[in-house]
C-alpha cells in the first residue's frame, strides 16, 4: 500500500516554495488520481466567492493572488477530492483487528468513506447501515447515560454553522464536555492572552504586515504549516523589515523563499532571504531568551535615565495601559546573564543583538505557534512575549501586536460559537432564553480531563466531530485499551483513521461531505462560514461533486443525532436549519449580536468581516482593566529538572502531513525521504553517547516513576539541533508523552519538551 519508502537522508538546500513545492504537488495529485476537477477547485481556493482552504487558518486576503493556495493547501484539496473510495466492500474484506495494524498513511490513502457504518463485534467488522438506523441507535444509547459522562469532541475544521449546532446538541443533552483540538494547540494562547491583555486571540490584521518594521518570530514553521504566510513575510523582508527568529531548528521557510507564483524567481532560481537574525535556542528556552531581551531593554532604559538620554521604553504607555511593570523590571534586573544564557542556550551577544533590533523598531509584530504553547510553562511563554511587546507599546497600534498563528482552519471560530468546556466562555443565559432549556453550568472536561475520564473509566461515550482524537492525544499505549471500554463511540469523518479502529461496545462511523463539495439541501446549495487567525469571518461555497451520494453534510448529521436524542423543542426546528443554513446564521446572530451583526449579509465581504478584538484598540478586558505584565514562574518551561542522559524531545510535523493525516514520507526541507521513523540529534550528544548517524535507537519516556513508554527503532539523523534536544515526528511519538505532562492552566499536552532517554536498539 505504501508509496516510495526508499530511505534517503540528505541536505536540502533549495528554498521553501519554488520548484520543490510544484513537484511535491504534482506527486500527490498523481497519487490521489485526481481529475481535472481539482484544477478547477484550486482556482476557487481562498477566493471571495470560492471555498476556504481546509488546511490551515491563515487569512484569506480581500485581493487574492490568481492562485491563492500553497503546496500544502493544494495537498489538502487533493486529499479531500481523491478518487479512491472506502466502500462497505472494503470493510467486508478487512477486520478491524487487521486494519489497526495499518500505518496512518495507508488508512487515509484508502480513500473517502462512503456509507454510514456500524461495528459488529461478532465479525470484528464495520458493516453498512442506514442513516435512520444509525441515528436511532445513537439516540437510544445516548438517552441511557449520565450526560456529564459523555464527551463531545470537535477537531477545528467544521464550519461555524455546524459547530454552533453541535455545541447546542451537547448542552441541550446536558453535557458541557466540549473539548476541541484547541485544547492540544492554542488553548495556551486563549488562557495566556486573556489573562494578560483581556482578549483571547491575536490582535493584528493581515494588513499590519504592511506596516510593521520588525517581526519577532517564535516557534512556528510557516514553510510547512502556513505557507501562504510566506508571501507577506517575503514582502516584509524585501522592504527591509527585520525578522528575528527564535527556533531550535533552522526551518527553511524562515530562511529563504522562492515564490512559485513569480515566474522570474522560478526561472532564475532566485529566492528571498527571510530572517535577518536566526537564534537557535534550546527547546523550552524562550522565557530565558525573552527575559534576556527585557533585561537588556530595561537596563538600557535605566542608563538612559541616568544620563538624561532618550528613553528606551515607552513610559507613557506603561503608565497609562499596564500594571506590574516595576515588579517585573526588578526580576529582570536581578536575573543573572549566566542564568539567562544557560536557560536559553544562547550567548548574551545574540540576545542583545535581538534586543537592539527591538529597541529601534517602531512597530513590532510578535508571531508564535506550537513552539511556545506546547510546554508545561506555555502560559509563561505567552506572557513573556506580551511583556516584551508591552515594554514599547507594541500592542494596539498599526503595524504592531500579537500574531499567534492558529492551526485548523476554523479552530478559533469553533470556540467563538460555543464549543468550549468552560461555562464562562459560553453565553449560557442567552442560550437558556433563546431555546427555553437549562444548560449545564458545571465546567466540562477539556482534552486532558477527557483522557483522564477514559483512563479511570468514568467516561461512558465519545462523539467526535472530525479529527483523530486517540492518535492526537498523548499516551497511546495506555489510552487505546481503555478506549475500547467505552460503551459508545461515534465518529463523524471523511476518511478512515486509527481512532475509528478502536470501537467501543457500540460504534458508528458516519461519513460526511467535505467543505469543498457541493452541499445541496432543501433550499438549494448551501454555504458555510469560518473564522481565521485574524478573527475575520467569511463564507465558503463548496462546488465539487460529492465523494458519494450517500454522504450527509455535517449539519445534517448533527441534526440527525439531535432529533434522535433530544425531546422536541418548539423553539428549535433542526430540519429547518438543515434546509437552509442561513437560518442557523440568524440564530448565531441572535446569540452573539455584537460579533455577528448582519451575518448573512456580511459573510461574503472580500477578506471577511472582523468580529472585533478589544485589545486591538487598547481596551483591556482584564481583572485590573489594564494590560498585565506578569512575572514568569520559572525560566525553565519544561516542567522537569535537567538530569544526566535526559533529553528534551520536541514532536514535529513533517512537510508531508496535516496533523495525524500523513500525506507521504518526504520531509523535503529537512532532507528526510522515505521514512518517518527518525530522530534528529546533535553531533556532540552523538559523540558523547557513541552513536553514529544512521544508528537505530529507542526513545524511552523519562518522566519519573517506572516509565514503560518506549518507541523502538528510530534511525538517528545528525542534525543542527541544540545539544540536549531531540526532534521526532508526531503522532508516532505521542506514546512517549504522559497525559499528566501538560501546560499549567491551559492543559495543552507539553508535546514540545518531552523528557526522554536514548537507548541503542538491541
Ligand atoms: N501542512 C500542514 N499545515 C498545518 C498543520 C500540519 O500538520 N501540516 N497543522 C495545523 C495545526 S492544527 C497547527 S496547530 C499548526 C501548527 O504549526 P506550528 O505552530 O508551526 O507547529 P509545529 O510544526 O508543531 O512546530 C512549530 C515550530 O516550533 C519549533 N519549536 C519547538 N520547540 C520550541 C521551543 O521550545 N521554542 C521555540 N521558539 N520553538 C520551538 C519547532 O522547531 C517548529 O519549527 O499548523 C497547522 N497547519
Ligand atoms: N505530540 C504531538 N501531539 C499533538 C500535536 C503536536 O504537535 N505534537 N499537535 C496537536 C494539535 S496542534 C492538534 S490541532 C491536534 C490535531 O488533532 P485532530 O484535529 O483530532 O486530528 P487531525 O489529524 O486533524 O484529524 C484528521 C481526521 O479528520 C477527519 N476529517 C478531515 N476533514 C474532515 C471534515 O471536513 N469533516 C469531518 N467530520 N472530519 C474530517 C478525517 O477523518 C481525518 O482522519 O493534535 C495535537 N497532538
Ligand atoms: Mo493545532
Amino acid at each position: 500500500m505504501s508509496d516510495d519508502r526508499t530511505v534517503e537522508i540528505e541536505d536540502y538546500t533549495a528554498p521553501a516554495g519554488g520548484w520543490g513545492s510544484m513537484k511535491s504537488l504534482v506527486e500527490i495529485s498523481a497519487r490521489e488520481k485526481v481529475g481535472p476537477e481539482v484544477i478547477r477547485e484550486l482556482a476557487r481556493q481562498n477566493k471571495p466567492d470560492g471555498f476556504a482552504c481546509v488546511s490551515c487558518a491563515w487569512g484569506k486576503p480581500a485581493h487574492p493572488h490568481v492562485a491563492e493556495f500553497c503546496e500544502n493547501g493544494a495537498k489538502a484539496t487533493a486529499w479531500e477530492l481523491t478518487s479512491f473510495r472506502v466502500t462497505p466492500a472494503f470493510f467486508e474484506q478487512h477486520t478491524v483487528s487487521e486494519l489497526i495494524g495499518w500505518k496512518d498513511y495507508d488508512l487515509e490513502q484508502a480513500g473517502r468513506l462512503t456509507h454510514p457504518l456500524k461495528y459488529d463485534a461478532a465479525t470484528d467488522k464495520y458493516a453498512a447501515c442506514s442513516w435512520d438506523e444509525a441515528f436511532a441507535g445513537i439516540g437510544a444509547k445516548l438517552k441511557t447515560y449520565d450526560p456529564t459522562k459523555v464527551i463531545f469532541y470537535a477537531s477545528g475544521r467544521a464550519s461555524l454553522e455546524t459547530s454552533y449546532m453541535y455545541s447546542l446538541l451537547a448542552r441541550m443533552y446536558g453535557s458541557q464536555n466540549l473539548p476541541d483540538s484547541s485544547n492540544m494547540c492554542h488553548e495556551t494562547t486563549s488562557v495566556g492572552l486573556k489573562s494578560a491583555i483581556g482578549s483571547a486571540v491575536g490582535t493584528i490584521h493581515l494588513s499590519d504586515y504592511e506596516k510593521c518594521d520588525a517581526i519577532f518570530y517564535f516557534g512556528q514553521n510557516p514553510g510547512v504549516n502556513s505557507p501562504r504566510f510566506l508571501h507577506p513575510l517575503r514582502d516584509c523582508a524585501k522592504r527591509g523589515v527585520e525578522i528575528v527568529v527564535f527556533n531550535p531548528l533552522k526551518e527553511r521557510g524562515l530562511e529563504k523563499f522562492q515564490d512559485p507564483q513569480n515566474p522570474i524567481e522560478m526561472v532564475t532560481g532566485k529566492s528571498t532571504p527571510i530572517a535577518s537574525q536566526y537564534h537557535q535556542l534550546k527547546t523550552g528556552g524562550d522565557v530565558g531568551a525573552i527575559m534576556g531581551m527585557c533585561k537588556y531593554l530595561i537596563e538600557a532604559d535605566d542608563n538612559a535615565k541616568r544620563i538624561n538620554g532618550l528613553p528606551v521604553l515607552d513610559h507613557a504607555f506603561l503608565a497609562e495601559h499596564t500594571t506590574g511593570f516595576e515588579a517585573f523590571a526588578d526580576v529582570a534586573r536581578a536575573t543573572e546573564w549566566s542564568t539567562i544564557e544557560h536557560e536559553s542556550g544562547l550567548p548574551r551577544t545574540e540576545i542583545e543583538a535581538a534586543a537592539k533590533v527591538y529597541a529601534k523598531s517602531k512597530a513590532v509584530i510578535a508571531v508564535y505557534g506550537m513552539g511556545l504553547t506546547q510546554h508545561v510553562g506555555g502560559i509563561d511563554n505567552v506572557h513573556m512575549v506580551v511583556n516584551l511587546m508591552l515594554l514599547r507599546g507594541n500592542i494596539g497600534k498599526p503595524g504592531a501586536g500579537m500574531g499567534p498563528v492558529r492551526g485548523h482552519s476554523n479552530v478559533q471560530g469553533q470556540r467563538t460559537v460555543g464549543i468550549t468546556e468552560k461555562p464562562e466562555l459560553a453565553p449560557l443565559d442567552k442560550l437558556a432564553e433563546q431555546y427555553g432549556f437549562e444548560p449545564p453550568r458545571e465546567k466540562g472536561w477539556d482534552t486532558v480531563e477527557a483522557c483522564e475520564a477514559v483512563l479511570d473509566g468514568s467516561a461512558q461515550a465519545f462523539v467526535g466531530l472530525g479529527g483523530n482524537f486517540v492518535r492526537a492525544i498523548p499516551d497511546h499505549a495506555r489510552m487505546e485499551p481503555k478506549w475500547r471500554a467505552l460503551d459508545l463511540t461515534v465518529h463523524i469523518a471523511t476518511k478512515l483513521n486509527r481512532s475509528h479502529l478502536l470501537p467501543g461496545e457500540t460504534s458508528y462511523l458516519l461519513p460526511c461531505l467535505g467543505r469543498i463539495e457541493t452541499d445541496m439541501q432543501g433550499t438549494g446549495p448551501q454555504s458555510v462560514s469560518i473564522e481565521d487567525s485574524f478573527s475575520q469571518i467569511y463564507g465558503s461555497k463548496g462546488k465539487a461533486t460529492p465523494a458519494s451520494e450517500t454522504l450527509l453534510s455535517e449539519p445534517a448529521i448533527v441534526a440527525g443525532i439531535a432529533k434522535a436524542t433530544l425531546a422536541p423543542n418548539p423553539k428549535l426546528d433542526w430540519d429547518a436549519w438543515v434546509r437552509d443554513y442561513a437560518r442557523v446564521r440568524d440564530a448565531i446572530e441572535v446569540t452573539y449580536p455584537d460579533l455577528f451583526k448582519n451575518f448573512n449579509d456580511q459573510m461574503f465581504t472580500p477578506g471577511g468581516f472582523w468580529k472585533g478584538v478589544p485589545a486591538a484598540h487598547r481596551e483591556w478586558k482584564t481583572k485590573s482593566g489594564k494590560a498585565e505584565i506578569n512575572v514568569p514562574q520559572a525560566l525553565n518551561v519544561t516542567g522537569f529538572e535537567e538530569a544526566d542522559g535526559r533529553f528534551r524531545l520536541m514532536t514535529l510535523r513533517s512537510n508531508d502531513q496535516f496533523n495525524t493525516t500523513v500525506y507521504g514520507y518526504h520531509d523535503r526541507f529537512r532532507g528526510v525521504k522515505g521514512t518517518r521513523d527518525i530522530v534528529f540529534m546533535n553531533r556532540s550528544d552523538m559523540i558523547r553517547m557513541g552513536i553514529t548517524d544512521g544508528d537505530d535507537v529507542d526513545l524511552v519516556g523519562d518522566a519519573g516513576g517506572n516509565s514503560d513508554r518506549r518507541l523502538n527503532k528510530l534511525r538517528v539523523v545528525e542534525y543542527a539541533i541544540p545539544e540536549g534536544c531531540l526532534g521526532a515526528y508526531y503522532p508516532e511519538c505521542n506514546l512517549l508523552i504522559p497525559v499528566a505532562h501538560h501546560a499549567r492552566e491551559s492543559h495543552v499536552p507539553a508535546a514540545k519538551s518531552v523528557p526522554v532517554r536514548i537507548e541503542k536498539t538491541r
